[in-house]
């Protein structure tokens, strides 16, 4: 036998084994740096809104459990999350309509885009819900909806079910009264409500006028706040980091990169993200995803809000989270630690 048909051999016989030669693909395995599968992707909201009207009229809540139009990435085949890790939601309940209660192994969160007088309720406490309010529903708690008010209410689910698919490791069940048999399980419960697992709008508001009126903003980010559980100062999911950014009118912001994949969604204003060369000019409600280790900046013609969710949480405790400012050196987080 020749080397080439020795090693052909041996390649052919590992193959049948369920093995393969690490040497053949050695990059493969250990890429240099990101190549993110997903694309930079927009979800206007002068289309998501009117097919959630849509949506509105023809299926009832009972019938969808929740009426939710899931953003799926391009890059991604279809029921794909919006991001290799996250997925954001788009979820319309109307006055009078309810959303039965479940829980889940997946971490969860909501930012109210429109209406305020509905509840969320997370382990039978009842959270009332204005525009600009994130609240936080954590693995296993108990979730569901009501709007008792006349307002039609918008918002944005962000979860982490593509993280739990990886691990494999998802959970869901109904509360034991609907029949479904629940597990029985041993373990922390989670049956109560954290007060800091709501952020109200009003209370982040002048945290970042705060932040504006000292005059420092971020070069890429403006008035920036991570959404953190004072108790901790770390984030309240394991796995997602939520901020809230206010541009000022005219920000220019400068060019940022980050190892984390990012979706934004604009609470008010206007402006311009652009990200290697895609150009994505947003406005209220729009919805609009990073891919992992891009170079982006953003620019505001108006003042502007943006809400957004991010793997952060999970790569910092995998050590795996670095950023780059402009042409700044790359800074690595947590790795000494
Ligand atoms: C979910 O439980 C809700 O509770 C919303 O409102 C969106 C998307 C995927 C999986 C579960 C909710 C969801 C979801």
């Amino acid at each position: 036998m020749t080397d080439e048909t020795a090693l052909q051999n041996l390649y052919d016989r590992a193959a049948a084994a369920h093995m393969q030669p690490l040497w053949v693909n050695t990059k493969g395995y250990v890429p240099r740096e990101p190549a993110p599968a997903i694309v930079t992707a927009h979800w206007p909201a002068d289309t998501s809104i009117p097919l959630l009207r849509r949506a509105g009229e023809i299926v009832s809540s009972e019938f969808a459990d929740r009426r939710v139009l899931v953003c799926n990435n391009p890059a991604l085949p279809p029921f794909s999350p919006t991001t290799q890790t996250l997925y954001a939601c788009i979820q319309l309940l109307l006055p009078g309509e309810k959303a039965a209660p479940h829980r889940h192994s997946q971490n969860a969160l909501r930012f109210i885009l429109q209406g305020e007088g509905a509840d969320t309720i997370v382990n039978d406490k009842p959270v009332r819900l204005r525009r600009g309010d994130v609240v936080i529903t954590p693995a296993w708690a108990w979730h569901g909806h009501v709007n008792t008010s006349n307002n039609d209410m918008v918002w944005i689910d962000g979860l982490d079910n593509a993280v739990l698919k990886l691990f494999d490791a998802t959970f869901f069940e109904l509360p034991p009264h609907t029949g479904e048999i629940a597990n029985e399980v041993v373990g922390p419960a989670n049956t109560g409500f954290d007060p800091d697992w709501h952020f109200k709008w009003h209370d982040t508001e002048t945290l970042l006028r705060e932040q504006q009126a000292s005059g420092d903003p971020d070069a890429a980010h403006g008035c920036r706040r991570r959404l953190l559980d004072p108790k901790t100062n770390s984030d309240p999911l394991p796995t997602i980091a939520a901020h809230m950014t206010l541009l000022p009118e005219g920000f220019r912001g400068q060019s940022y990169r980050s190892s984390d994949s990012v979706i934004y969604v604009v609470m008010s204003g206007e402006g311009r993200t652009t990200c290697e060369g895609e150009v994505i000019d947003w406005k209220e409600g729009d919805i609009f995803t990073i891919p992992t280790w891009k170079r982006y900046s953003h620019q505001a013609s108006s003042e502007a809000v943006l809400f957004s969710i991010s793997d952060r949480a999970a790569q910092e405790k995998l050590r795996c989270w670095r950023e780059q400012r402009g042409d700044g050196p790359v800074q690595i987080f947590g790795l000494s630690g």
